[in-house]
């Protein structure tokens, strides 16, 4: 899974995509605007795993990860300008984004509107991804309707269904509303996919604050479906990042630091997504596996390995839960609590799987 870091110019992307990801990409009060994209890859803290792994001591564990790319350049009309075509593919083929808010205070870092201004800085953004959107549709039903006016009634069937949905696309981004406020059937986002749509994405709003911690949610107001805000000190919890544990620990403690956000971050980057977890554990390994909520067994199973999918006979099935009340998969079987599952069984985040498939 990968995610689009974006937001202004100094709004302090690469500074958050560093306290993210441990990385030490340069930072800097100069910002070029220029079109760079930087990329790492986390595993997604999970508190389930670290249990795990002391209950189980396993010689190998591993996490669920998500690659972070941080997108720079992006600014206020880009969507009309020269980069539109390279940006967009960029943007297009990220599965969310991380939309990043300056709401720090520095002088020696300019604001490109000289203003702090979180609830300004997010519509700016977001006025262009929709009018990039409104872009492509447009672009789309011309397509379509030349097609239609060269081929008349022998034009391909599926333009009949395909212009009016659009037509509806183009009503909604010119209200400027997202259009992951839209209600679409499963064969309607099956058509858009390939269009990698913006306001489709999910997005989780990063308000980066300065030297206060402040609560997000006095500052912006998220008016649409599929987005979450979330506040971090970027700038503090970047410079943490690079320091060993110990010294980590002596710096929080300092600053009367309890908790970074770093782990709610990547968490929530992650639950935003639609993405759930499911374990497999054993003395060799113990391990955190990434589904789409609402997978059948044999499809989360897949995950594994293809094979698993299609030599898919059952699952045997406990929770994580279970696991923590009883104490160990002894207790749990003697309380009933090691099901059977079949090929209709919707796995749920926290289950712990074993796959008994034919080879
Ligand atoms: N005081 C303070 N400064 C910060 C904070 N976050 C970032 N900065 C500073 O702001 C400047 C810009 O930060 P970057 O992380 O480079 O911002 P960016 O969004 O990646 O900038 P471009 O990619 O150039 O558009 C740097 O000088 C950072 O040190 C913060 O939380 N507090
Ligand atoms: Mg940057």
């Amino acid at each position: 899974m990968r995610l689009g870091i974006i937001g202004l110019p100094n709004s302090g992307k690469t500074t958050i995509f560093n306290a993210l990801t441990g990385g030490n990409y340069e930072t800097s009060a100069a910002s070029t605007g220029q079109f760079e994209v930087n990329t790492a890859t986390v595993n997604v803290p999970d508190e389930r795993i670290d249990k795990l792994k002391a209950m189980y001591n396993p010689k190998k564990t591993t996490y669920t990860n998500i690659t972070y790319a941080d997108i720079g350049g992006l600014d206020k009309g880009i969507g009309e300008g020269a980069l539109a075509g390279q940006f967009r593919n960029e943007l297009a083929q990220v599965d969310g984004f991380l939309h990043v808010i300056r709401n720090f205070e520095n002088n020696m870092v300019p604001h490109p509107y000289n203003e702090i201004n979180p609830a300004n800085d997010l519509e700016a953004i977001d006025g262009e991804f929709l009018l990039m959107d409104l872009m492509s549709v447009e672009t789309r039903l011309d397509r379509l309707e030349n097609e239609l006016r060269a081929k008349g009634k022998k034009a391909d069937a599926s333009i009949a269904t395909e212009k009016p949905l659009f037509e509806r696309l183009k009503a909604q981004l010119e209200d400027e509303v997202p259009l992951r406020n839209m209600d679409l059937t499963e064969d309607e986002l099956k058509t858009i996919r390939g269009f990698g749509f913006l306001t489709l994405k999910p997005v989780l709003v990063v308000v980066n604050m300065g030297d206060e911690a402040v609560d997000p949610a006095t500052l912006i107001t998220l008016e649409y479906e599929k987005a979450s805000l979330v506040g971090i000190q970027g700038g503090l919890e970047a410079e943490i990042a690079q320091l060993d544990e110990e010294d980590a620990e002596m710096f929080m403690e300092e600053y009367e630091i309890t908790e970074l956000s770093r782990s709610k971050v990547i968490r929530l980057s992650y639950e935003l997504m639609g993405i759930e977890s499911y374990f497999t554990v054993g003395p060799d390994e113990v391990r955190a596996w990434s589904f789409p909520a609402g997978a059948t067994a044999p499809q989360a199973a897949g995950v594994i390995h293809s094979d698993l999918e299609k030599g898919f006979i059952r699952a045997e099935v406990f929770t994580y839960d279970d696991l923590m009340e009883l104490g160990n998969e002894n207790e749990i079987k003697n309380a009933g609590k090691h099901r059977l599952e079949g090929k209709e069984y919707i796995v749920q985040d926290g289950d712990i799987l074993n796959i008994r498939h034919s080879s």
